[in-house]
């Protein structure tokens, strides 16, 4: 039995009803066998025991009350999963699927993902239960504020930098980011994504999904192929997927689809983004509205049907395990020849060897969706030398990022004797700088 495999068992048996974490771990641990085979000295060290045992989880109650005056209460995560390259670093989600599995997945993702950025942050994540759809502005404010009440004591701007995630944009930031310095009196960055006037970052966001289409663009080229006059489906209409269509389009590919939790749009003219925008952002509405000001366009209910519409590259930017196996041969079917993960997680293991077997390029999540959190990181530098860069130099940095992240996740892949898999190529380059600085700093 290998070192990985056994880690892997007592993970399972560990952290009962926990499928999401047990797949982000599984999908690491077996990528890692080539690198674990030729450093003995980590097995020696406990690295793989250690690096899946989170440093800290808090839980916590967050009482608030909702504008008919009655008290609803949600449970808070936060789960500070490892130090030891940055002080920890992650989003929150609100979203009503929340658990302890939900967040400990999303952290244990997060660890790679930083090191691969090649800035120095540790990983974590948080988030809650709650469910912002449907709710007013006010109660919002309240469900922040009481979150950040408890959350304060755990974070700090060299100690755990949180930021947004599924259901957490600017809004909730900003709320979060009052009650913070309200409490602590002091005006420091502890959070990431903060609005543009209180020391937020140019490109923070846009930068996950234009960071995806760099990378995925790297890929293409590096294939001799080219993101130009391609056809683009992208799932999800938040954060990541209203930028990575903008970067697609500007880049010359035309996206046809976008989704929400309820279905799909298609306009095969190509989605006009000002429209997803007012929706999305301005009215926090429903993707279905699309087709009021675009009648030419269909709305399908239900979110599997998405990968059915012909594609050359398919970029999930919703959540977890929306890209199945049916959805994996359906793309296929239909000449898909990449996909880009902007959400973490996205594609099911069964759908990734599908999408194997069928020599479809691959960009796994770690690396493809790496620029949301590398730009907080340069928010982070802007706050501690109290400087504001342009969008032009910011974007450049995300950039250099992403084009240094496929060089490393390609290089390390080749490195390691499997060429071309990404997957392990990311797994294993994101690992390794965290595994020897953990050795360099004995058993913590
Ligand atoms: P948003 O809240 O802005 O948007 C989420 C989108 O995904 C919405 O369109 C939402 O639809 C849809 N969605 C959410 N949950 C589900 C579900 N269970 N089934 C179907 N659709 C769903 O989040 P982001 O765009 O920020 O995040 C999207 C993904 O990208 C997540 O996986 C996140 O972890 C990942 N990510 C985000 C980064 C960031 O910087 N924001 C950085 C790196 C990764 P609906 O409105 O109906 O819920
Ligand atoms: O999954 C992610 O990388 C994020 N949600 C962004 C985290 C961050 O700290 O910017």
């Amino acid at each position: 039995m290998s070192y990985a495999y056994e880690v892997l068992q007592q993970v399972i048996a560990r952290n009962p009803g926990e499928p999401e974490y047990h797949q982000a771990v599984k999908e690491v641990l077996e990528s890692l066998e080539p690198l674990l085979n030729v450093r003995r000295d980590y097995q020696k060290a406990g690295i793989l025991e250690r690096i899946v045992e989170p440093e800290r989880q808090i839980i916590f109650r967050v009482p608030w009350v909702d504008d008919q005056g009655r008290v609803q209460v949600n449970r808070g995560f936060r789960v500070e999963f490892n130090s030891a390259i940055g002080p920890y670093k992650g989003g929150l989600r609100f979203h009503p699927s929340v658990y302890l599995g939900i967040i400990k997945f999303l952290g244990f993702e997060q660890i790679f993902k930083n090191s691969l950025t090649g800035t120095p942050i540790g990983g974590g994540k948080g988030g809650s239960d709650f469910d912002p759809k449907g709710r007013s502005d006010g109660e919002v404010m309240r469900f922040c504020q009481s979150f950040m009440t408890e959350l304060y004591r755990h974070i700090g701007p060299n100690t755990d930098v949180p930021a947004g995630d599924i259901g957490v944009g600017a809004r909730e930031i900003g709320y979060m980011f009052g009650q913070y310095k309200r409490i602590k009196n002091v005006f420091e960055g502890v959070l990431t994504g903060k609005g543009l006037t209180y020391g937020g970052s140019l490109v923070r966001k846009e930068a996950t999904g234009y960071g995806l289409v760099y990378l995925v663009n790297e890929m293409l080229t590096d294939n001799n192929r080219s993101l130009e006059g391609s056809t683009v489906v992208i799932s999800g209409s938040g954060n990541v997927a209203i930028y990575a269509a903008e970067k697609a389009v500007q880049l010359g590919a035309k996206v046809v689809t976008m989704s929400d939790s309820n279905g799909y749009i298609y306009d095969a003219d190509g989605i006009n983004l000002d429209t997803v925008k007012l929706i999305k952002e301005v009215n926090r509405g429903r993707i279905s509205e699309y087709i009021n000001s675009h009648p030419k366009a269909e709305y399908f209910p239900g979110c599997n049907g998405i990968w059915s519409i012909p594609c050359d590259i398919a970029l999930p930017c919703a959540t977890q395990n929306e890209l199945d196996s049916e959805g994996a041969r359906l793309l296929i079917k239909n000449g898909c020849m990449a996909v880009g993960e902007g959400a973490n997680m996205p594609t099911t293991s069964e759908a990734i060897e599908i999408l194997k077997t069928g020599n479809v390029l691959f960009a796994p999540a770690k690396a493809a969706n790496a620029g949301g959190v590398a730009t907080s990181a340069l928010e982070m530098s802007q706050n501690s030398i109290r400087l504001s860069w342009s969008f032009e130099e910011v974007d450049m940095k995300l950039k250099e990022i992403m084009v240094s992240i496929y060089k490393n996740i390609s290089d390390t892949a080749k490195e390691y004797g499997c060429d071309g898999d990404l997957i392990a190529g990311a797994n294993i380059a994101g690992f390794i700088k965290v595994a020897d600085a953990m050795l360099a700093q004995g058993i913590v």
